[in-house]
C-alpha cells in the first residue's frame, strides 16, 4: 500500500504534545513529538492515569501511517460505481449530497437513508451524526461498527445491571487477586492492560491467579495459571457450572444476593443442570479444571472478569454477558476495589459512541428511542417536535446492508469504518453496496475496499489533524488536540457533517465552528444520566487531564468505580440474576464442514489495515494471514505445517498458509480478519463468516462458523 510521502528527516523533535492513542480501547495517553508541522515520534505519557507512560508498538509506528500517498485529499464524485472519480469542491459535493438525500427521502421516506459509523470517531463527531440522522433527517438508521463489537456487552449490562456502563476501572487491576480472562487475547489486543495484569501477578505471584478461557493457547493463555481450552461458543456452560460448584460449596454471597439482586431462585434452577461433568461434555474442558476455576474465583477476596470478542461476537452474546454478571453478583464481587465485571472495549472511542447513543436504538446519555420520556427530553433539547425522533429502533448494521441488498435502503453514508473488509459475508456487503443508489464514503484513505463502491468520497482529517474527546474502557474521557494540519482539503468529520446539515436546511441546530462547542452541548445533554459528563469541559480536560464519568457539577472529581453503594439503575435498585442456558453456535460442524472457524486479530495489525498496512515494520511482522489448525485435525485432512490450504464455508473460500499447532483446541481453527480483498480476494476471512446474530444485540457470530479445510495441491515442480 502507499509509501510514506513525507518522512521526518531527523529525529529532532521540536515539541511534545499530550494526546490519546487512536487505536485500542485501553486508551493510552501519548506524547506526540512534532517536527516541521508533522508528528514524527510517539512515546507514552507518564501522566495519563490509564496507561502510566506505557504504550505498544502500534502506537510507536503511528507516524508512518499518517501522511501517506494513499491519503484521500479532495472530495470526489462519480456518476456510477464503475466510472472515474472527478474532483469537486466541498461546496459542490455537499450541495450534490443534500440534493440526493432530499430526493431519496422525499421519494422513499427517511428510512431509505442510513449512516454507518464507528467507534473511532470522536464523541463530538458521533454526536453530530446521530443528532442529524435521528433528530433532523428523521431516520434512526444511524448504526455503527460497535454492532460488530460491543453491542452484546451493552445489552448484557442493560439486562443484568439496568444500564450500560462498565463498573470497574484499571486501578482495580492493581488490587485484584483473580483475573478471569474470557474470550480476550489481552496480550495482543489490549497490550498495556495485559502488562498491568502481569505486573500484578509478578508482585504477588502466589496470591494472584489468572484463568484464561480461550480455545487457543494465546500469549494471554500462556501466561495464565490455568488455561481452559474451551470449545468455541460454550462459555455459558462453563460459567453455569462454576456457579453450580459455588452453590454446592456454599461459596456464594447470600447476603449480597438477598439485598442487592433479584432472580436467584430462577438462576439456581438453571445452574442445577450444569454439574462439572456436563461442562466437561459441552466445553471439552476436564471436570476438575472447571471445579478448580470456580474455587480460585470464589476464594479470591477480589476478582475481576475481563472479556472481549470471544464472548460478544456470538448468537448468544448477550446471555454470555449475563452469565459473567451472574458470577459477580452471586459472589458479591462488584462495586468494590479489585472487583467487577469489566468488558474491554475494542476501539478507542467505542465507549463514547455508546454514550452519545450511536446505536440505532439509542439516544445520547444512554437513552433509548423506545422510551417516550427519553425521546421527548432529547427532542426538546434539540429543539425539534418530539415526533421527529421515531419510536421504532432503526436498522442495526447488518440489517442496513440486508435492506440495501433488497433495495429498501437507498442511500448510505459510511464514515470511519470499512465494512467491505470487516463485516461478515463480504459477498452480501458488496451486493448491498452495488444495489444502493448512493454510497458516500468518508475516510482518511482511498481506495479502501469500501470506497471502491462509493459514488462520493469525502476526505476526513484523522488522528492528530483535528481535536475532540474519546472515552476508554474505564469510562475515562481524554482530550486529543489538533497537532498537525490535515492534508489536501481533508476536514474533521464533525465539520463535514455540520456543513451537510446546513445544506439540508438545519443550520440553526448545527452552527458549530469548533469541537468544543459540540462537546459543551453534548455534555449538557448527559446531565443526570449514568454517563453524566456535564461536569467536564475542554478547559478542565486540558488543564486537569482525563476524567472518569459520571462527572457532574455536583461530583466534579468524576467516579472511579460504579455501584459502590450496590444500588443498580433498575426500578427497585436491585441487579438482575438472569438464568441463561448454553446453546450451540448457529452453525455446528457436520460431515461437509467438520471444523469450527473462529476469527480475530494479530498483535501488530489494526483491523482492515488501512493504517498499519502503511507501516513497513508492522507489515513485516505479519505480511499475510495464516490459519491455525490443530495437529490432529491437520493429520486427518492431510495437511502439514506451512502448506497452503483452502478454507471453505457455505459462503465462500479463503486460501492461506497453515500453521499446524497444538495451541488450538481440536475441531477449531483460527484465521485473522485484517486482510480484505484488496490484498488478494482469497485472503479475506469475512469471505467465510456468517451474518447470524444475537436476537437482542444484533451482534453477528464472527467467532464461529463451520468450514472444511483442504490442502491446495502441489503442482509438479520443474515440469514444463
Ligand atoms: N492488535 C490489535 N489490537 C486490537 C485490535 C486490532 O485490530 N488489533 N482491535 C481492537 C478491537 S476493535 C477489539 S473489539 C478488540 C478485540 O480483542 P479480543 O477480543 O481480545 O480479540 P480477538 O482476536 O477478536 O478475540 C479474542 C479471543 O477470543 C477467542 N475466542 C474465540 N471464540 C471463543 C469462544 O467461544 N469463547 C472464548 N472464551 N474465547 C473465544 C479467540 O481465540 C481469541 O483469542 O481488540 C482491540 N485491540
Ligand atoms: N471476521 C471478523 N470480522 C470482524 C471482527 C472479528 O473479530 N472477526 N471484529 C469486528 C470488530 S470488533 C470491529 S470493531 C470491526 C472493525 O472494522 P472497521 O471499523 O471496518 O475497521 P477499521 O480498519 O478500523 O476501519 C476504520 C476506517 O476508518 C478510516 N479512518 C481512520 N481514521 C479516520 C477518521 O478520523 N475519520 C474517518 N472518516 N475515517 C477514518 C480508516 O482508514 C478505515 O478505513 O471489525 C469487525 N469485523
Ligand atoms: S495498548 Fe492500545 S491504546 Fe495503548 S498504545 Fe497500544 S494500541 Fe494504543
Ligand atoms: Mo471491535
Amino acid at each position: 500500500m502507499g509509501a510514506t510521502v513525507e518522512k521526518s528527516e531527523s529525529n529532532s523533535v521540536e515539541r511534545w504534545v499530550k494526546s490519546y492513542c487512536p487505536y485500542c480501547g485501553v486508551g493510552c495517553g501519548l506524547l506526540a513529538g512534532v517536527s516541521k508541522g508533522s508528528v514524527t515520534r510517539i512515546k507514552g505519557d507518564p501522566d495519563h492515569p490509564s496507561s502510566l507512560g506505557d504504550l505498544c508498538l502500534k502506537a510507536v509506528y503511528l507516524p508512518e501511517t499518517l501522511q501517506t500517498s494513499n491519503r484521500l485529499l479532495y472530495p470526489q464524485i462519480r456518476r456510477c460505481q464503475e466510472g472515474p472519480f472527478t474532483r469537486v469542491s466541498w461546496d459542490s459535493a455537499l450541495k450534490f449530497l443534500a440534493q440526493r438525500f432530499r430526493e431519496i427521502i422525499s421519494q422513499y421516506g427517511p428510512r431509505a437513508a442510513a449512516f454507518y459509523g464507528s467507534g473511532q470517531l470522536t464523541t463530538e463527531e458521533y454526536y453530530v451524526g446521530n443528532k442529524l440522522a435521528k433528530g433532523f433527517l428523521g431516520t434512526n438508521n444511524f448504526d455503527t461498527n460497535s454492532r460488530l463489537c460491543m453491542a452484546s456487552a451493552v445489552a448484557g449490562y442493560q439486562t443484568s445491571l439496568g444500564s450500560d456502563g462498565p463498573p470497574a476501572c484499571y486501578a482495580d487491576i492493581d488490587e485484584a487477586d483473580c483475573f478471569l480472562l474470557m474470550g480476550t487475547n489481552t496480550a495482543d489486543c489490549h497490550p498495556v492492560t495485559f502488562k498491568r495484569i502481569k505486573q500484578r501477578k509478578v508482585i504477588e505471584p502466589k496470591r494472584v491467579m489468572i484463568i484464561a478461557v480461550d480455545p487457543r493457547r494465546t500469549e494471554t493463555a500462556d501466561f495464565a495459571d490455568l488455561h481452559l481450552a474451551i470449545r468455541p461458543g460454550t462459555d455459558i456452560a462453563l460459567i453455569n457450572s462454576m456457579l453450580h460448584v459455588l452453590v454446592e460449596e456454599n461459596l456464594i454471597d447470600r447476603n449480597f444476593i438477598e439485598r442487592h439482586t433479584q432472580g436467584f431462585a430462577g438462576l439456581k434452577e438453571v445452574i442445577k443442570k450444569y454439574p462439572p461433568t456436563v461442562a466437561e461434555e459441552i466445553c471439552g474442558v476436564p471436570e476438575c479444571l472447571v471445579v478448580e476455576a470456580a474455587l480460585i474465583f470464589a476464594m479470591a477476596k477480589k476478582a475481576m472478569t475481563l472479556w472481549s470478542m470471544g464472548i460478544n461476537q456470538s448468537t448468544i452474546g448477550v446471555a454470555k454477558n449475563s452469565a459473567i454478571h451472574n458470577l459477580h453478583l452471586a459472589t458479591g464481587k462488584i462495586g468494590k476495589p479489585g472487583c467487577g465485571p469489566f468488558s474491554l472495549t475494542g476501539q478507542p472511542n467505542a465507549m463514547g459512541g455508546r454514550e452519545v447513543g450511536g446505536l440505532s436504538h439509542m439516544l445520547p446519555g444512554y437513552r433509548s428511542v423506545t422510551d417516550d420520556k427519553h425521546r421527548q427530553h432529547v427532542a426538546q433539547f434539540w429543539g425539534v417536535p418530539h415526533e421527529r425522533i421515531t419510536r421504532e429502533p432503526g436498522l442495526s448494521a447488518l440489517e442496513i446492508f440486508e435492506a440495501m441488498a433488497q433495495g429498501k435502503v437507498k442511500a448510505i453514508w459510511i464514515l470511519c469504518t470499512n465494512p467491505a473488509v470487516s463485516a461478515p459475508d463480504i459477498d452480501l456487503i458488496e451486493k448491498a453496496l452495488r444495489q444502493a443508489e448512493l454510497v458516500v464514503v468518508q475516510d482518511a484513505y482511498h481506495p479502501t475496499d469500501t470506497s471502491r463502491f462509493a459514488h462520493v468520497v469525502l476526505p476526513a482529517a484523522q488522528w492528530s489533524e483535528k481535536d475532540g474527546v474519546m472515552t476508554n474502557s474505564e469510562r475515562r474521557v481524554t482530550y486529543m488536540p489538533k497537532i498537525a494540519e490535515p492534508p489536501g482539503e481533508a476536514l474533521p468529520d464533525w465539520r463535514i457533517l455540520s456543513l451537510f446539515a446546513r445544506e439540508m436546511g438545519f443550520g440553526e441546530a448545527f452552527p458549530y465552528e469548533s469541537a468544543e462547542e459540540i462537546f459543551a452541548e453534548y455534555s449538557a445533554l448527559t446531565e443526570n444520566t449514568l454517563c453524566d459528563c456535564s461536569g467536564m469541559s475542554y478547559q478542565r480536560l486540558k488543564s486537569e487531564g482525563p476524567l472518569q464519568w459520571p462527572c457532574s457539577k455536583a461530583r466534579p472529581e468524576g467516579t472511579v468505580r460504579l455501584y459502590e453503594d450496590a444500588r443498580f439503575p433498575t426500578p427497585n435498585g436491585k441487579a438482575i440474576l438472569v438464568p441463561v442456558e448454553h446453546a450451540k453456535p448457529f452453525e455446528s460442524p457436520d460431515e461437509d464442514y467438520p471444523l469450527l472457524l473462529t476469527t480475530g486479530r494479530v498483535k501488530h495489525h489494526w483491523h482492515t489495515m488501512t493504517r498499519t498496512g502503511n507501516s513497513q515494520a508492522l507489515m513485516k511482522s505479519a505480511p499475510d494471514p495464516i490459519v491455525e489448525i490443530n495437529r490432529a485435525d491437520a493429520r486427518q485432512f492431510g495437511i502439514q505445517d506451512a502448506d497452503f490450504v483452502e478454507i471453505i464455508s457455505r459462503r465462500g473460500k479463503v486460501m492461506v498458509q497453515a500453521r499446524v499447532t497444538e495451541e488450538i483446541a481440536p475441531g477449531a481453527c483460527f484465521l485473522p480478519f485484517h486482510w480484505g480483498r484488496q490484498y488478494g480476494f482469497f485472503k479475506a476471512a469475512n469471505n467465510l463468516t456468517i451474518t447470524a446474530r444475537d436476537p437482542i444485540s444484533h451482534q453477528p457470530e464472527l467467532k464461529a462458523c463451520a468450514v472444511r479445510v483442504r490442502k491446495v495441491l502441489d503442482f509438479p515442480v520443474g515440469d514444463n
